[in-house]
């Protein structure tokens, strides 16, 4: 099991505290869709996708990225049990939609490069091992039913 230190904690926690979650989750989600274009395959039916000022406007964009790190934020609540926290989502990522595991890797990366433009200084480097810690262990339960 992952180990989370007490300071780890209030660091992801600190930062999560002043997460705008309806504008961070829309810019990361934006920012995959346009930085890594193969990944709009899954999202066909979200409707124009054309170019980078289409997806940074598109209103279901805006509307999943929220709710992506919206769970995020479920995560968070409860680090020591991550794994059961996505179970469910796992299935549906692997079995249902079929996302290649390496595009959660992406998006972990994309959220922390979110979070650095958004906090500047307050994103401190410590902070930052923090949070890719976190998107990892997240990257690795979503892609455990791939196992
Ligand atoms: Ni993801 C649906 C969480 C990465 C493609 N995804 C969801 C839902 C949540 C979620 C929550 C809503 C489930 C429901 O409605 O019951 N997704 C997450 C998290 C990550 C992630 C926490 C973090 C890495 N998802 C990705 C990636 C892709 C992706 C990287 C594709 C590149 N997700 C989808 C698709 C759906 C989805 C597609 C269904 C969208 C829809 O509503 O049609």
């Amino acid at each position: 099991m992952v180990h989370w230190t007490a300071e780890e904690n209030q660091l992801i926690t600190s930062i999560w505290g002043k997460v705008n979650v309806e504008e961070c989750g829309a810019e990361a989600l934006a920012r995959l869709l346009i930085v890594y274009p193969w990944t709009q395959r899954f999202f066909a039916n979200f409707g124009n996708l054309s170019s980078p000022t289409a997806i940074i406007g598109n209103p279901k964009v805006r509307a999943h990225g929220k709710k992506v790190l919206t769970s995020f934020g479920d995560a968070i609540k409860n680090l020591d049990n991550i794994k059961a926290t996505y179970a469910k989502l796992s299935e549906l990522h692997c079995d249902k939609l079929h996302v290649d595991p390496e595009n959660f890797r992406l998006l972990g990366d994309i959220l922390i490069i979110v979070l650095a433009s958004h906090f500047t200084k307050d994103f401190t480097p410590d902070c930052q091992f923090a949070w890719q810690k976190l998107v990892n262990v997240v990257a690795h339960a979503l892609a455990r039913k791939y196992h």
